[in-house]
């Protein structure tokens, strides 16, 4: 977490005309939630990228730094109109006294860490008020999928909302993307019901072209579809509150590799970071590609 950090204010260093640092404000233990804003020209949509919501997932973060790293650094044309054409909002710990305690103590860990009784931590993507525990949640406080006590009951969720309901506006979000892993999927909504929400074809196809492009790389196979059909039900997420209650039209959550078989699960060499990170700003290419195309961000 202080590489990450430190490198994000290195980064705002030697960047400083076009790159903000934004401190959401404190997690549970008082520890920053920091994240930057990448804006070369006014007038653009707004994109907010999410890391870490799960502490062991420990590509989410390293993936959501390469990829910002890619905005700044990269010569290729395609990401270059990325970075000019959107204003990115970069949060690649947004549990970070989770991903701390991955370090510390238990490599396994993924909730927050506020105590609940004898146990501690919230599924922050359950805390979300959004069908908040309706479905693929748990009032139990031991439990690895535990919804919070209330909505928005761990910090680290109220300052996500309270950050997109102030500048959803004026920051034009239309764009909202969670990194998790693993399992290879790039979902939509929804994930409470089996219904399908108003542009779900739309969705599919976005994230069809995404993980075509994806394939191309290294031939990584990945699957499409809303959460509720490809994974399992679940409710109270970030991006179905970004979605739902926010109302950001191109809503992912995006599980990286490794495949679903996968016996290391969240356990990912460092060496497959960079392909993870490469192949990633591929399916990134084609679904903002698609999306404006089909004038999401007119
Ligand atoms: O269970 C989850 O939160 C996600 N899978 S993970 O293995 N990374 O924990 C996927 C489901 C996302 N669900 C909603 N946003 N509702
Ligand atoms: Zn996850």
């Amino acid at each position: 977490m202080e590489t990450i950090y430190d490198w994000l204010e290195l980064q705002v260093s030697k960047y400083s005309d076009v790159l903000t640092l934004i401190n959401l404000g404190n997690s549970y233990e008082g520890v920053p939630v920091k994240g930057v804003k990448l804006s070369r020209k006014s007038g653009n949509t707004g994109v907010f990228l999410e890391g870490g919501i799960h502490a062991r997932e420990w590509i989410s973060p390293a993936t959501a730094t390469f990829f910002l790293n890619q905005l700044l650094t990269s010569t290729n044309p395609e990401i270059i109109h990325l970075a000019e054409n959107f204003d990115w909002y970069v949060f690649p710990i947004v549990n970070p006294d989770g991903y701390k305690f991955t370090f510390e103590s238990d490599r396994m860990w993924r909730k927050t860490r506020k105590p609940n009784g004898l146990c501690r931590g919230a599924d922050l993507n359950r805390n979300f008020d959004s069908n908040w525990n309706t479905t693929g949640s748990s009032s139990d406080p031991c439990r690895y999928d535990f919804a919070g006590a209330s909505a928005e009951s761990e910090p680290e969720a109220k300052l996500i909302t309270n950050f997109i309901k102030e500048n959803k506006d004026k920051a034009r979000i239309r764009t909202y993307i969670a990194l998790h892993s693993y399992s290879q999927l790039m979902m939509f909504p929804y994930g409470h019901t089996a219904d399908k929400p108003y542009n779900y074809d739309d969705l599919h196809q976005i994230g069809t072209k995404a993980i075509t492009a994806l394939a191309k790389r290294y031939g990584t196979k990945f699957q499409t579809g809303s959460i509720h059909e490809i994974i399992y039900p679940s409710s109270g997420g970030s991006m179905d509150w970004a979605y739902e209650e926010a109302k950001v039209p191109v809503a992912f959550t995006i599980e990286l590799r490794g495949p679903p078989d996968s016996t290391d699960m969240f356990i990912l060499s460092a060496d497959q970071i960079t392909p993870v990170g490469l192949e990633i700003t591929d399916a990134f290419i084609a679904l903002f590609t698609e999306a404006q195309r089909l004038g999401y961000y007119n």
